[in-house]
């Protein structure tokens, strides 16, 4: 298996030759979908135009939809979410369609979306994601961190250094032979210094600046959590996930 980092969407190739993609958005859109899907979610629809997520979601039963948009953090007036994992209860998600729109995490999926198989990862599904990769060992596998607005982001690339740094140990290869560029050794480095105190990270990142002044405290302390779901978001049609399980 040979693993690739982007650091964010924009830096992906334009020809999509990973066998296997996988989009993170820790802060915090693939850990909403994740615990979107745990809580019983049919399934997730992402969209990066807001318009067309209405126009789409509006030929659903209203008590079968839910529609989450955020721009700049905050939630899209008339939404009935913003991007807060924590909406996701079962009471409000179960049996319903989440369709989601937010400003880089839907925009990492969809650059990568023509892949044969696409996934959604967070630290909270970390090893989900890694046991998955272990029972399919697919030849070639990219992980495409969103980033904000085309800059590299700390969270998502701890994210991908995550998955990198506990895929190494399962495999039992060198860092050297998984590694298919210099980004992979860059954000283990990373996550293996960071690792005992990720949400410190958070709190050091911009985007968890900017969302800790729109008072997201308790989505910080979150999605700073590791392995606590086993859900593995993967993409049934165009643009719509669903639980693997
Ligand atoms: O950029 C994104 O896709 C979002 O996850 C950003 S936010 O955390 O909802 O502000």
């Amino acid at each position: 298996m040979k693993l690739s980092i982007f650091h964010t969407p924009e830096l992906v190739p334009t020809k999509t030759d990973a066998d296997c993609a996988i989009a993170v958005d820790v802060l915090r859109a693939t850990s909403t979908m994740v615990t979107a899907l745990g809580a019983g979610a049919e399934a997730v629809q992402v969209f990066s135009d807001l318009d067309k997520l209405l126009e789409t979601s509006d030929r659903w039963a209203p008590e079968k939809r839910i529609r989450a948009g955020e721009r700049g953090g905050a939630m899209v007036e008339g939404f009935d979410f913003g991007n807060s994992p924590l909406a996701c209860t079962p009471e409000r998600v179960a049996g319903r369609r989440l369709f989601i729109s937010t400003t880089n995490g839907t925009r990492a999926l969809q650059q990568v979306e023509s892949a044969p198989i696409v996934l959604a990862a967070a630290l909270i599904n970390r090893q989900a994601i890694v046991q998955h990769l272990l029972d399919h060992q697919p030849e070639t596998v990219w992980i495409v961190a969103s980033g904000w607005e085309g800059s590299f982001s700390l969270e998502d690339t701890v994210c991908a250094g995550a998955i990198a740094h506990s895929l190494q140990a399962a495999l039992n290869c060198s860092l050297d032979k998984l590694a298919g560029n210099d980004e992979v050794i860059g954000a283990v480095s990373l996550y293996r210094q960071w690792q005992d105190s990720l949400l410190d990270l958070l709190h050091h990142a911009s985007h968890g600046q900017r969302l800790l002044r729109l008072e997201c405290h308790d989505d910080l302390n979150y999605c700073a959590q590791t392995d606590t779901s086993t859900v593995v978001p993967i993409q049934r049609e165009l643009g719509v996930l669903v639980s693997e399980k």
